[in-house]
């Protein structure tokens, strides 16, 4: 009797560790399971500003150029532009007209609200935007449809961001000056701004509705003197590095300011 007591306490206290396992077992996988989800979920990508499939306009504005071209700034003085994504990038060199150029890409995405950035150089007030906008016609591409069909994209525009000039790249996050996106530029950067760009890490707010499938980005001339390198997106508003796609991971701002 004593004996098959002893048993039955032995077989319960084996059971009983059992179940703690399985349960374990089942939560530890749940959890797994909703932050692959979650991951899974997000959605980003990025493609080369060279790599546009239409154009109309001057053929020397929004052109591209590769590593080592030598632009001159606002100053009269010449910088050289390297250290570009694929070796390769867009520009309007300073003097060049590019009334009425727009370049257009096309991508697809799984459906959302997709925060942008671009890799760009703008090292003045002079140099620095671009209009864009998403799902317009080529007609539609046209500096007069700003606030109403184009956006402006601005590198630095406002006073409080001018301190961050600088002729080398900087991935800044997508704005709109005036409209049809809310976007304003004060609202993508932290209000505590630090005292060099070295330390600015944006803090996106705007972001843009796309449907599940293909779309079409328009990029049309603004400002002579800028050159774009790349543009990102994601779900999410951390930025993701180039070379993951599919949003599987993201990175610290510190990797991406690196990372072309
Ligand atoms: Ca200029
Ligand atoms: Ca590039």
């Amino acid at each position: 009797m004593k004996k098959s007591v002893c048993q039955f306490a032995s077989r319960w206290s084996m059971i009983r560790k059992v179940m703690r396992f399985v349960t374990l077992f089942i939560l530890f996988s749940f959890a797994f399971f909703s932050v692959s989800i979650m991951i899974v979920d997000a959605d980003s990508g990025s493609f080369e500003a060279e790599d546009f499939v239409a154009r109309k306009g001057n053929d020397d504005a929004l052109r591209i150029e590769s590593d080592g071209f030598e632009e001159t700034d606002v100053d009269g003085n010449t910088y050289t532009i390297s250290n570009a994504s694929g070796g390769a990038f867009i520009i309007t060199p300073n003097g060049v007209d590019g009334s009425g150029t727009w370049i257009k890409y096309e991508l697809t995405v799984q459906g959302g609200s997709y925060y942008w950035w671009a890799r760009a150089i703008a090292p003045s007030v002079s140099d620095n935007s671009v209009f864009w906008a998403f799902d317009i016609s080529d007609a539609e591409a046209d500096a007069n449809q700003e606030g109403t069909v184009t956006n402006i994209f601005d590198f630095f525009e406002k006073e409080e961001l001018r301190k961050f000039y600088t002729t080398d790249w900087f991935v800044y996050p997508l704005t709109s000056r005036n409209g049809p996106w809310p976007g304003r530029e004060l609202d993508q950067y932290p209000a505590d701004l630090p005292e060099t760009i070295d330390e600015l890490i944006p803090t996106p707010t705007a972001t843009v509705e796309l449907a599940a499938g293909k779309h079409t980005l328009h990029i049309i001339y603004r400002e002579d003197g800028t050159s774009i390198d790349k543009f990102y997106y994601s779900t999410e508003p951390t930025h993701p590095t180039p070379v993951q796609r599919a949003g599987k991971l993201t990175a610290t701002w510190a990797q991406i300011k690196q990372a072309k």
